[in-house]
């Protein structure tokens, strides 16, 4: 009745943005991410008959409030799923994924829960259903349940059972490279649900944004396939700064950088300029991820550590799916 399982964090290249249901967590548009092998959690989860609620420890602290319900709530659809309404578990989780470095723990964090819950209760499922089950924690998460290049179906049915992901191209297909450039200081951001909520609701962009996601899908996984960094990183980058504009175009307003996030965008066009095959993403929050291949690794290393107002500069390779411990 106890199992471990371990997962890896994610970078969207084509984002996530917008929910048509806040509650099973079904996409307004597909998306494509990179699960990444420098950042991943952990965790356990024991079913135990003596207890009667769950009890959730985060890097070695018991939990309360938000953060623990959100991983009960979870964790009630596992009991539902598996006819088990009544078993409570002990869950430990440890986070390697540094949240200063922008990236949300709750890709890896999900990813990791359902595959160690659904085991540790004994319910049987293929990878498909844990996507499906895993995206009802986070929607990036159900994406982390494979390694390498990964797009999540957004599905068009209403009970969610056509919206999971799919591999694209295995962690070993290409040999690429993302650093997380991590900023001095990072205000406090409009929640990743909150933003998204507000723009579908408000953002007169939007509508372009759902309009322009296949032609980018079709042509990043074409560049994905052959292993162009320059179409991969072009689309990648233009479809960020979409995401973004929808922001800008909300009502209020918002946006997630700051003046180092710009200072970084325009290091990157500057390597490019001079050569260097650099392309940057952003998700909702102000940290930069630049897109680039090992050839250049101390030129983009350097430039990036040389910005002022960046505290550091972390590397990540492909990353392989769930696996258990
Ligand atoms: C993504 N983001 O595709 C996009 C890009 C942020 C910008 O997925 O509400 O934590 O749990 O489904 O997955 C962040 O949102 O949101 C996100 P919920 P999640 O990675």
């Amino acid at each position: 009745m106890k199992a471990t399982a371990k997962a890896h964090t994610n970078i969207a290249l084509i984002k996530y943005w917008g929910k048509r249901d806040e509650s099973l967590i079904l996409p307004m548009n597909n998306s494509l991410s990179l699960t990444l092998d420098g950042f991943y959690t952990t965790t356990s989860v024991e079913f135990q008959n003596d207890l009667s609620a769950d009890r959730f420890y985060l890097n070695g602290q018991l939990t309360e409030g938000a953060e623990k319900h959100r991983v009960t709530a979870f964790l009630d659809r596992i009991r539902a799923a598996a006819g088990e309404p009544d078993a409570f578990a002990e869950i430990h989780s440890a986070n390697h994924v540094p949240t200063a470095a922008g990236f949300a723990s709750s890709a890896s964090g999900f990813a990791a829960l359902a595959a160690a819950a659904a085991k540790a209760i004994d319910l049987s499922v293929n990878q498909q259903q844990l996507s499906i089950l895993t995206r009802q924690g986070s929607g990036s998460a159900c994406r982390s349940v494979y390694g390498g290049f990964v797009e999540w179906e957004k599905g068009k049915l209403s009970d969610g059972s056509d919206s999971f992901a799919i591999p694209v191209a295995s962690a070993d297909h290409w040999d690429i490279r993302v650093a997380a450039v991590v900023l001095s200081s990072a205000e406090k951001k409009v929640l990743s649900r909150e933003g998204m909520k507000r723009t579908v609701n408000t953002s007169v962009y939007y509508p372009s944004w759902v309009d322009s996601i296949p032609d980018d899908l079709a042509a990043i996984k074409d560049g994905i396939v052959a292993k162009d960094v320059e179409k991969v990183g072009e689309i990648a980058e233009a479809n960020c700064l979409r995401m973004h504009a929808t922001t800008l175009a909300a009502n209020p307003p918002f946006s997630y950088w700051q003046s180092t996030t710009v200072s970084i965008i325009q290091a990157v066009q500057d390597l490019r300029a001079a050569g260097v095959p650099a392309f940057f993403t952003i998700d909702a929050g102000p940290n930069v991820k630049v897109l680039y291949t090992p050839d250049y690794e101390e030129k983009v290393r350097n430039t990036l550590r040389n910005i002022a107002g960046v505290h550091d500069v972390k590397v990540s390779k492909p990353g392989e799916g769930i696996s258990y411990i």
